[in-house]
């Protein structure tokens, strides 16, 4: 698929989304819990010691993952952090579950100045900001720590600067994880085992042309959208990281769980720079040091469901899979040519600099 193409189907696909947003009040997801979560959502909006009617500024957060993922929790630490130093002059409200809309809308609001932060993976960013499809080069980083020294370096300062010239301003990295696979079809343990396999991916580029490499049928969808397309099977599977699985419930309309770990992606805090820059000198610096401390918690958090929910995952009927080593190495073998592909789009110098900083953070870590 080349790149017009791929840009044109993602366009049409976000202007579906949006008009289904508009269509209704129902969210995606599927399931009656996310009513719940809504409404939870709502009372935590109004129930804080501070309120919107009283602040100078207000900030509308939204995230694309339900309540119960860490990525909210860190969400509400920010808002936390920020109402409290600045005695609620500055009022957050947040958002998740797509509620304000998925990834590449709530990015375009914040260029727009109709929405001030949102936290998105990488992978929809590249849409902006190309260089950050580094990120999507599978089997990059060996460990999320190495990955977390690599963002807080040279290559994700120069990534967040980036930004700026999109209208945004990039105050952090937080984390997603690793991502793996889950389906409803097969046992997926080898390289094989992607054959005619049909999979949800983010609207990316690499990720598109690695799991067609690999044998699969990918499909990119918002993830809004998601678990709809599992339950009516329009999808066998997609991948996201081990604490997503669980928590969005996916076990509900998946039986199958592979560790492929075969991409990391990282969250960006991302802000609208109209916002940002209209705010003073001193509130830029607590929302900046805020969207920091409230990511080192939500990174201990993740590490912490993604490092846990793998009995719950089996508890709820999911058959795992363990992928070997060895078999990760032959998907990697099978999508290397996608990797230097990319890597010559997206300039070998800059590529070269990633895979440096990586070497030079894993012997830091040693
Ligand atoms: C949430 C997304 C999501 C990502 C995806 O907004 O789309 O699969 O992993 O979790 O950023």
């Amino acid at each position: 698929m080349n790149k017009k193409h791929f840009l044109t189907g993602t366009l049409s696909l976000a202007l579906v989304a949006g008009l289904t947003a508009c269509g209704g009040e129902e969210e995606a997801g599927g399931d009656s819990q996310t009513d719940d979560q809504n409404e939870s959502a709502s009372e935590e909006n109004v129930d804080t010691e501070y309120s919107s009617s009283d602040a100078t500024y207000t900030i509308e957060a939204g995230i694309g993952l339900n309540s119960e993922h860490p990525q909210y929790k860190g969400l509400l630490e920010f808002k936390n952090i920020v109402e409290e130093a600045t005695d609620g002059d500055i009022y957050v409200e947040t958002y998740h579950s797509s509620q304000l809309g998925d990834d590449r809308q709530m990015m375009e609001a914040l260029q727009l100045g109709s929405q001030e932060v949102t936290i998105p993976s990488t992978a929809p960013i590249t849409n902006f900001v190309e260089e950050y499809a580094v990120f999507d080069f599978p089997f990059l980083f060996p460990n999320d720590e190495v990955a977390m020294e690599v963002l807080n370096g040279e290559v994700g300062d120069q990534l967040l600067d980036a930004l700026e010239d999109q209208e945004m301003v990039g105050l952090a990295y937080w984390e997603n994880g690793f991502r793996d696979l889950s389906n409803s079809d097969r046992p997926v343990e080898t390289a094989e085992d992607f054959e005619g396999l049909t999979v949800r991916t983010m609207e990316n580029e690499i990720h598109l042309d690695a799991f067609s490499e690999l044998g699969a049928n990918p499909t990119p969808m918002a993830f809004g959208e998601l678990f709809t397309a599992m339950q009516q099977g329009t999808v066998d599977g997609q991948e996201n990281p081990l604490a997503t699985i669980y928590l969005e419930s996916f076990y509900e309309v998946q039986d199958y769980y592979s560790d492929t770990n075969h991409v990391y992606s990282p969250f960006v805090f991302l802000m609208s720079k109209q916002f940002f820059d209209g705010l003073p000198d001193d509130y830029q610096e607590i929302v900046a040091d805020a969207a920091q401390e409230a990511g080192e918690y939500q990174i201990e958090e993740n590490r912490a469901a993604n490092a846990e929910l793998l009995d719950a995952l089996i508890e709820e009927g999911v058959e795992y899979s363990e992928v070997t080593d060895e078999a990760r190495e032959e998907m990697a073998e099978i999508v290397q040519p996608v990797i230097d592909e990319h890597a010559e789009d997206l300039g070998t110098d800059f590529v070269d600099e990633v895979y440096e900083a990586i070497e030079e953070a894993e012997a830091s870590l040693e």
